[in-house]
């Protein structure tokens, strides 16, 4: 019921009446009631007039998942939306959910992650009430090999979806990271359940920091956060929906080709490794060349000092540039 008369207050302009309220939602003036009082113990500013109604000033900075399906604007994205205090990592969330049977589109977000992962075992430092810690699942029909892709989609869903709320640049880190002044905003971790040939489900987790003001010491000359950068106080929740609309947006356009040369113009633009000098560390060794933009595989296409093309496939290596962060 909490998320049902607080999509209303969002979408009602001026003042709503109780009356209106219970007609609409076909419940008791007793219920709303409730519903208004549990909104204001969360931190919602709600105004209450006699003979008017009601109407919302203003919302917390919160992630529960009745602000967020309150705005959310999506068909499928966070159809379910899960939200923990604490949880061990959002993905294993969703991984366990998904071995439950849940459906395309549920949304797991997290306050605090106790154990944040990264690519290959890594750690990721998420703390309560400063970040978005979240991951969704997909059930695509597609080869295993094709899912690598959409790493590259959800990283440019990110990158779109954040400029919305900022004139900065953001820049994407080929395959996985967003950055902004060089130093590291976001990261996407891909995993899935597969076959052979085909896909039981797979799960997207995007970090954001947002509004981090101190990092551990061993992440602060290469991590920042979009208030640190900008200064700005950005609704998690508000940047959580632009996420997932344009992710919904970018994932049917590539169910449609199912390679990425649809974006691949978009994405090159954004590429902060295009035109750079890389390393390509790989377990038989390291090779450099200067980075060209990616292939319809969203393979980083890299020359190396003889003119020989190089396409490293997302997973098997990690790029680092010489400058920059890392
Ligand atoms: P990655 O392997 O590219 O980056 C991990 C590395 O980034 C770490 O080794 C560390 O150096 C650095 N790092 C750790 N925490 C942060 C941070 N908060 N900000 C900037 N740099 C950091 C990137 O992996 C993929 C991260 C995905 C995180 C999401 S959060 C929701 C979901 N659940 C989960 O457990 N992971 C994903």
């Amino acid at each position: 019921m909490r998320d049902r008369v607080l999509h209303k207050l969002k979408t009602t302009q001026d003042y709503i009446s109780g009356q209106e309220l219970c007609d609409s939602l076909g419940v008791s003036r007793t219920a709303i009631w409730k519903a208004i009082h549990a909104l204001e113990e969360a931190g919602y500013e709600i105004e209450a007039v006699r003979n008017r109604g009601y109407r919302l000033i203003s919302s917390p900075d919160v992630l529960f998942s009745d602000e967020i399906k309150s705005i959310l604007d999506t068909k499928w994205f966070g159809r379910e939306v899960v939200f923990c205090d604490t949880i061990d990592s959002t993905n294993n969330e969703v991984k366990r959910r998904a071995e439950a049977g849940g459906l395309e589109g549920l949304l797991v977000i997290g306050e605090e992650q106790l154990a944040g992962r990264g690519r290959r075992g890594r750690n990721w430092v998420s703390p309560p009430g400063t970040g978005i810690w979240m991951s969704f699942l997909l059930r695509p029909d597609l080869l295993p090999e094709e899912a690598s892709m959409l790493t590259i989609v959800a990283a440019l869903a990110c990158q779109r979806g954040i400029s919305q709320f900022t004139s900065e640049a953001v820049g994407i880190k080929w395959p996985n990271d967003l950055v902004m002044h060089q130093k590291k905003l976001a990261g996407i971790l891909t995993e899935m359940s597969t076959e052979l040939t085909s896909i039981h489900y797979v799960v997207i987790g995007i970090g954001i920091n947002v509004a981090t003001e101190s990092f551990p010491e061993e992440l602060k000359e290469q991590a920042t956060s979009l208030l640190q950068e900008t200064g700005q106080n950005i609704k998690r929740s508000s940047l959580v929906a632009a996420i997932g609309k344009e992710f919904e947006l970018l994932y049917e356009g590539f169910l449609e080709h199912r390679n990425l040369e649809y974006l691949r113009e978009e994405y090159e633009q954004k590429l902060v490794n295009k035109n750079q000098y890389v390393a390509i560390h790989e377990a038989k060794g390291t090779q450099t060349g200067t980075a060209q933009g990616i292939s319809p595989k969203g393979e980083l296409l890299v020359i190396d000092s003889q003119g020989k093309e190089i396409r490293v496939g997302a997973g098997e290596v990690s790029v680092r540039g010489i400058y920059g962060y890392q």
